[in-house]
């Protein structure tokens, strides 16, 4: 049989699809609905092809389909993505029609026409159409569209397809190398090793099978939960219809209406996880390099920082500081005592994170070699016996390939193995080995290579008959390539809560699957340094933002390809707000570390890094509101402007929470721009001069300047200028407030400790304040903090901004009680 499928396999080549090109109107259809079984939470359709439908309705606003085609739905059912499934039913009802049937929640309706079978989701007040079926849903029973070679267990390709509207507009996808409005565009995931990827190119590393379609200002969004290569058309092999497909698995999908985005993304993070709050030193700005080694030359790297007078909180060491690409070892040569070094780094208040790999080196040890008795086998030489291949072969945690033959892909280490993250016991042996990092003092880890990367071949093909757990389903590669991400991520993060249970994780991956918020940050892979490729950033980040990953960033300068001042200065204008800001290079090329192309450059980086430490208490409170509602800190101007049109393909701009407007510029020699500004006024960060929204404006863009707007009505909480977090307390918080037409403006402050998981229980501190204009100049109040974190004492100043040069400022004692303020 597997003699078979090979030689099969090397008949047809194993081609990769091509399903754009292809006609997804030429599947068989769904049959109409026979019957129907209702229970408290589902309405199954049974159809006349034997095939069954079923919908669950979740939330008012919430609804699964789920459908299985020619046979009944399966009882297993089973997703890494699912965060949740205690949702408790709410108020709904069902009603049967000659032609319809309707399922009736607060706040949708859903009508299932019998005959063909086609669904539509109207909202439940007006009856307006949200989101309709074009065509029935669809599977290829003839195995026309997916090459059924690459995985005989894979069943068929399966299909929706969904009407477009005149004038929708659809975001999401994740990790696209695309422009914000993917309308006319189509994608595939299938999590791929693509260094220096450009507009265009897909798919890309990451797989997050969710999207939001919007017109006339009313949102919805489709998370289609399959992990085998998707499919996702938005009008491109016809005008008609949107579509969504896999080659293989289940028609699953999650319906979820707004009309707000914000609203959506919220229930998004319900069901798939909302991402834990990182430590606060993940903020800060991070540096790294391929590779920074030996241990004196780290050293160097911070004495830099700190000379230069440049914040910097982490340091980055990739794959050089292993003994031979050996994950979980250390190469004693170049890092004899990593304590040390992490505890002497530790003093200068910075942080080492290590790259670990999923290869994990193929090495049966020699005949007779000793065994090592060390508590620390990672700091041991290992040219005799690999501890980490060792263990893993005892226990039977490495993938094999259908034929029980141990899986030996070739990565950095040479020929190696990969672990079966599907099955938990694997992943808590491998959350365990990170001991010999937490034991040395290293502070976060980066996962790389998860596609999972191969050099014999990237697109699969050489792993097609690799078999994974699967909650004993025993699946193979087809539908476990995009998750093998999200689940070593996830056996990272639980190993670092098991070893450091005081601390939080913070973890950095490449590939993901949906979910992957849960376990960890990103970064967007080998980009090129490139004026194309930093203004992607802005589209990806936003992109990600609006696809449940909030704490996103790119290789500031770019990765790969010789960089320069402008570039690098430029780019740190767009990353000194992301989430993640990380220089980054690749092995050989340029130098680009901050300083690199001389003073001149170095000191305006010098002024955003700076920047960006004064603003932590705002991107801290704002990733809280990420953390908390799903809704990202990186947003398309859209996110908070969702009622105009004007925002809708706008992707040159971006903002942070709802307070910051930032217009970067992105290409070379360009000393002003045009911004656009939403409605209402709005202050240039810089001159404080004021505009009215609702149109362009042309605004002074010299290297030296990032244009920037400050919603007027918001209050922009900063702290004092540092080089690394903790160096000083945040005393005194400066409240820099950019009252309205009316004269008033708010904002809430949200602190913890920056480091435990407390804050889970309540050990956090949101304060409200809202200034109001009074006679001879304004009242701010402060209400009763909420949460049970107490900063310790310090100074709140409160500064009006205006137009006029002279600025009131006001300087009291906190004592965390609600108070009235005079600001005169
Ligand atoms: O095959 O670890 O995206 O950031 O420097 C390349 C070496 C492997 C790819 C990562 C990049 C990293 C590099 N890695």
């Amino acid at each position: 049989m597997i003699k078979l499928l090979a030689s099969l396999c090397s008949l047809t080549g194993l081609s990769v699809v091509l399903v754009s090109a292809q006609d997804v109107t030429h599947l068989e259809k769904i049959g109409p609905v026979i019957s129907i079984e209702k229970s408290s939470t589902t309405v199954t359709f049974n159809c006349g092809d034997k095939s069954q439908v079923r919908l669950t309705i979740l939330a008012p606003d919430l609804i699964r389909v789920r459908a299985s085609f020619t046979k009944p739905i399966p009882t297993r059912d089973h997703s890494w993505a699912i965060a949740r499934d205690d949702w408790s039913t709410p108020r709904w009802s069902l009603s049967e029609a000659a032609e319809s049937i309707t399922i009736l929640t607060d706040e949708l309706e859903v009508v299932v026409r019998r005959s063909p079978f086609m669904i539509e989701f109207r909202d439940a007040r007006t009856h307006d159409l949200i989101n309709a079926d074009e065509q029935p849903m669809a599977y290829d029973a003839k195995g026309t569209l997916a090459d059924r070679m690459f995985d005989p267990k894979a069943g068929m390709f399966v299909a929706a397809t969904k009407k477009i509207g005149f004038d929708e507009h659809f975001y999401g996808l994740g990790e696209k190398a695309a422009r914000l409005d993917k309308r006319r565009d189509s994608f595939v995931n299938w999590n791929s090793d693509t260094p220096g990827y450009t507009l265009g190119k897909d798919p890309i590393y990451q797989t997050i099978p969710f999207y939001l379609g919007l017109q006339h200002t009313v949102a919805y969004g489709i998370f289609f939960d399959n992990s085998y290569r998707s499919y996702f058309d938005f009008g491109h092999s016809s005008q008609q219809r949107a579509w969504f497909g896999a080659e293989g698995g289940e028609m699953n999908y999650y319906f979820f209406y707004g009309p707000s985005i914000k609203k959506i993304l919220g229930r998004y993070a319900d069901l798939t996880g909302h991402m834990p709050m990182p430590p606060l030193w993940a903020l800060g700005n991070q540096q790294s390099r391929w590779s920074y080694y030996p241990d004196t030359m780290v050293e160097e790297v911070v004495r830099e920082y700190r000379n230069r007078d440049l914040p910097l909180d982490v340091l980055h060491l990739d794959i050089d500081y292993m003994q031979g690409y050996r994950v979980f070892t250390f190469d004693t040569k170049r890092f004899p005592d990593p304590k040390a070094l992490t505890e002497k780094l530790g003093r200068e208040g910075v942080k080492l994170i290590t790259i670990v790999d999923p290869g994990v080196k193929y090495q049966p040890p020699v005949p007779n070699a000793v065994q090592l008795t060390s508590g620390m086998p990672e700091l041991q030489p290992q040219d005799q016996r690999y501890y980490v291949y060792e263990e893993g072969i005892k226990k039977n945690y490495f993938q094999h390939r259908m034929n029980a033959e141990l899986f030996i892909p070739r990565v950095w280490p040479g020929e190696a193995v990969f672990v079966d993250y599907t099955l938990p016991d694997a992943r808590r042996w491998w959350g365990d080995l990170h001991r010999a990092y937490m034991d040395n003092g290293i502070a976060g880890i980066w996962n790389d290579m998860n596609e999972p990367s191969d050099f014999v071949d990237q697109t699969g093909k050489n792993q097609f008959d690799v078999v994974s757990f699967d909650e004993g389903e025993k699946s193979t590669h087809a539908k476990n390539r995009n998750v093998f991400a999200l689940l070593m991520a996830r056996a990272t993060y639980e190993g670092l809560e098991r070893l450091r249970p005081n601390q939080r994780p913070y973890v950095i991956t490449r590939a993901a699957y949906a979910g992957i918020q849960r376990y960890s940050t990103m970064w967007t892979g080998d980009t090129n340094s490139t004026w194309d490729s930093l203004a992607l950033n802005i589209p990806m980040f936003t992109t990600l933002g609006l696809s449940g990953e909030p704490f996103v960033g790119s290789d500031v300068g770019g990765f790969m390809g010789r960089g320069n001042g402008e570039l690098l200065t430029r780019a740190y204008q767009v990353s000194f707000l992301a989430p993640f800001c990380r220089n980054h290079k690749v092995i050989d090329s340029y130098d680009q570390e901050p300083w690199r192309f001389g003073k001149y450059y170095e000191d305006i980086i010098r002024k955003y890094l700076k920047l960006r430490y004064q603003l932590l208490p705002f991107l801290y409170t704002t990733l809280e509101e990420a953390h908390r509602t799903g809704v990202p800190l990186f947003r398309p101007v859209l996110l908070n402007y969702q009622d105009d049109p004007n925002t809708y393909n706008l992707d040159d701009e971006f903002m942070i929470g709802n307070d910051l407007l930032v217009a970067p510029v992105l290409k070379p020699d360009v000393t002003r721009r045009l911004v656009y500004l939403p409605r209402g006024s709005w202050y240039d960060y810089w001159t404080n001069k004021k505009y009215e929204g609702g149109t362009m404006v042309s605004s002074d863009a010299p290297l030296e300047t990032v244009p920037m707007f400050v919603r007027a009505g918001s209050i922009i909480p900063m702290g004092p200028q540092m080089n690394y977090v903790g160096e000083k307390p945040s005393d005194p918080i400066t409240f820099a407030i950019y009252p309205d037409e009316k004269g008033s403006a708010s904002t809430t402050l949200y602190e913890d400790d920056g480091l435990s998981p407390a804050y889970k229980e309540g050990a956090f501190r949101r304060t409200t304040i809202a200034v109001k204009q009074v006679a001879g100049g304004y009242n701010a109040t402060l209400s009763a903090p909420e949460g049970r974190y107490n900063p310790g004492p310090r100074k709140l100043s409160f500064v009006i901004i205006s137009e006029q040069a002279t600025r009131k400022v006001v300087t009291v004692a906190d004592d965390g009680s609600p108070r009235k303020i005079e600001i005169k």
